[in-house]
C-alpha cells in the first residue's frame, strides 16, 4: 500500500493514532504465575511488594527507576567505556551533555540520586536549618533531616486533593515560602527544594511562571533554588502543552529555560536519563562545587566517576540527549495517559490530572471502608499483585514514615498506590492487562481487609517493612 493510500485510509476512518517512536530489537520473556503461587510469594514477602522477587512478578510497575530499556546507541556507548580511575573520557561526555541540555556549569557524578541528595544536603544544610519544598520525597527529606534540617511542605493546597483539576498542581505557594522566611529568617533557609513533576503528588508539574516567581522572591534574600531534576524532562512536556507561550518551543528549550532559574540540581539518572544506574549533581557556584568535589571522594568515588563505571557515564550522556527528544517524551507520557484514561472511563478513582510517570490509584476512595491505620495503599498493592502478578508501590502512610521528633506516624492526606510505567519497556497491550486487573480488584473491593505492620525498619520503612493480612 502506498503512503498516499495509507493516508487516505486514515482519513476515511477518522482517526490518526500515535505509536512509540522505536521498535523492539531484543525481548525478555515474562512469567505468568498462578494465584496460589502469588499468595505464597506475598506471604514470603511480608505483603510488601518491595520484597517480592522479580521472578515472581508479571508486569513490574513498582518503579520507573532504573527500569528503562536502553537504546542500541546507549548499548553501543557502553562498549566505549573508558574505565581509567581518573579522568575517564566518558566523564567529559557526561559533563558536556549536562552543560548543554541542563545548562549548569559544574558537574559531580554520583552512583544514583540519593548519593547526590546526601552530598548536597551535607554541603548546604546546617543543623537548625529549614528547607521549604513542593511536597516531600522519601529519600530527599531523609537526607535533609539527617543533615539537621527541617523540611516544610510549601506545595499549593490543591496538590493534596486527588480530585482537584489544575494544570500545574506541583506549584509552590509563594505565601507559604514567605511565611517560613518570616518565621525563621532567610539565613536559616539554605535553599528551596523544588522538584519537577512532583512524584508524591501524582507526577504533577510545576509551571515556568512559578519557578520564575520563586527565583524573584529568593534571589534578593540570598536563598538558593535547587532543583530535583529527576523527572524534569516530563515536566517540560506539560509546560509545552499547558503554558501560554511554550507551544512552539522544544522540550530541550523549555528544559534549559527552567533550569536557568535555578542554582543547581540533583538527579536520579535512573529516571529521565534512561539508564539502569547513575546520578549527578550540578551547580553554578564554584565554592559549593569545591565542597561537593571534596566530599564526593569520601562517599562515592573520585570526582570524575562518583561511583559509576565509565560505561555507565557514557550511557547517561547518550540517554540525556535521547530523553529530550519531543517524540520520546510525548509517547512516554502518552502511554501513562492511555492507562489513566481507561481507568477513568471505568470510574476507578485515580489522582487527577494524570501525571507524567505513573497512575496513582486513590486508595482512600478505592477502599472507603478501610481506615488509614490498616494501610489501604499497601493493601491495594498486595491485592493487585494477588490478582495478576502486577507489581505496584504504596505511596501513603507507610511511605510517609514517622515524625522524627514525636515518633508518631506522619499521616499524609494522599493515600495512594502507584502504577509506575518504565520507559520504553511495555506496550499498550500490557496497559490493557493492567487496567483490567485494577478493574477486577475494584469490583472485589468490599472483600478487602487491611494489613497489620509486623516489622518496621528505622529508616525509609516502606522498603523493608513486613505486614500480615487482617
Ligand atoms: N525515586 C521511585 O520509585 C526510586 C525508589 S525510592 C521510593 O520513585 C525523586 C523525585 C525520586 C527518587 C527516586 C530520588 C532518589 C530522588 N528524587 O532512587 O536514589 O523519585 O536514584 O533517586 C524512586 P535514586
Amino acid at each position: 500500500m502506498s503512503g498516499d493510500s495509507l493516508h487516505t485510509m486514515g482519513q476515511q476512518h477518522g482517526r490518526r493514532s500515535w505509536a512509540e517512536p522505536w521498535k523492539i530489537k531484543m525481548v525478555e520473556p515474562l512469567k505468568i504465575t498462578t494465584r496460589e503461587q502469588r499468595l505464597a510469594a506475598l506471604d514470603e514477602a511480608g505483603w510488601n511488594t518491595f520484597l517480592i522477587k522479580s521472578d515472581d512478578t508479571y508486569i513490574d510497575l513498582l518503579t520507573d527507576s532504573g527500569t528503562s530499556a536502553m537504546s542500541d546507541r546507549q548499548w553501543a556507548g557502553m562498549m566505549l567505556g573508558d574505565e581509567s580511575y581518573a579522568g575517564s573520557r566518558n566523564f567529559y561526555h557526561l559533563e558536556a551533555a549536562i552543560q548543554k541540555f541542563y545548562g549548569y556549569k559544574h558537574i559531580v557524578p554520583t552512583h544514583q540520586g540519593r548519593g547526590a541528595e546526601h552530598l548536597i544536603s551535607q554541603v548546604m544544610i546546617k543543623a537548625g536549618d529549614h528547607i521549604p519544598g513542593n511536597m516531600y520525597f522519601t529519600t530527599t527529606r531523609e537526607h535533609q533531616e539527617m543533615a539537621g534540617g527541617t523540611f516544610h511542605d510549601v506545595i499549593i493546597d490543591e496538590a493534596h486533593d486527588p480530585q482537584a483539576i489544575l494544570p500545574f498542581k506541583g506549584n509552590m505557594d509563594l505565601g507559604k515560602i514567605k511565611a517560613i522566611i518570616d518565621q525563621f529568617g532567610a539565613d536559616k533557609i539554605p535553599y528551596i527544594s523544588l522538584a519537577g513533576t512532583v512524584n508524591m503528588a501524582g507526577g504533577q508539574p510545576v509551571s515556568m511562571a512559578n519557578v520564575r516567581a520563586i527565583r524573584e522572591l529568593c534571589e534578593p534574600l540570598g536563598i538558593k533554588v535547587m532543583l530535583d531534576a529527576t523527572r524534569m524532562v516530563e515536566n517540560a512536556l506539560f509546560i509545552q502543552e499547558r503554558e501560554e507561550g511554550y507551544a512552539d518551543k522544544s522540550i530541550a528549550q523549555i528544559l534549559l529555560e527552567f533550569c536557568s532559574y535555578t542554582d543547581g540540581a540533583w538527579m536520579s539518572a535512573k529516571k529521565d536519563n534512561l539508564v539502569n544506574i547513575g546520578g549527578w549533581l550540578a551547580v553554578n557556584d564554584w565554592d559549593t562545587f569545591e565542597e561537593l568535589r571534596n566530599l564526593v571522594v569520601v562517599f562515592e568515588g573520585l570526582h570524575t566517576y562518583g561511583g559509576l563505571a565509565g560505561r555507565d557515564m557514557e550511557a547517561i550522556a547518550i540517554g540525556i540527549e535521547e530523553a529530550v527528544q519531543d517524540d520520546h517524551v510525548r509517547s512516554r507520557v502518552g502511554q501513562v495517559r492511555y492507562l489513566g484514561e481507561l481507568l477513568t472511563e471505568w470510574d476507578i478513582p485515580i489522582v487527577q490530572p494524570i501525571g507524567g510517570h505513573a497512575i496513582f490509584l486513590d486508595a482512600k476512595r478505592f477502599y472507603p471502608h478501610l481506615s488509614q491505620d490498616v494501610y489501604p495503599g499497601q493493601t491495594l498493592a498486595a491485592y493487585l499483585y494477588l490478582d495478576s502478578g502486577i507489581r505496584s508501590m504504596e505511596r501513603g502512610i507507610v511511605s510517609a514514615g514517622r515524625d522524627p521528633k514525636t515518633g508518631d506516624h506522619k499521616r499524609p492526606k494522599l493515600e495512594l498506590t502507584r502504577l509506575t510505567i518504565p520507559r520504553r519497556v511495555y506496550t499498550q497491550a500490557h496497559m490493557d492487562v493492567v487496567a483490567e486487573s485494577v478493574k477486577a480488584c475494584f469490583d472485589a473491593r468490599e472483600e478487602a481487609r487491611g494489613l497489620e505492620m509486623v516489622y518496621e525498619p528505622k529508616y525509609l520503612r516502606f522498603f523493608q517493612a513486613r505486614f500480615k493480612p487482617l
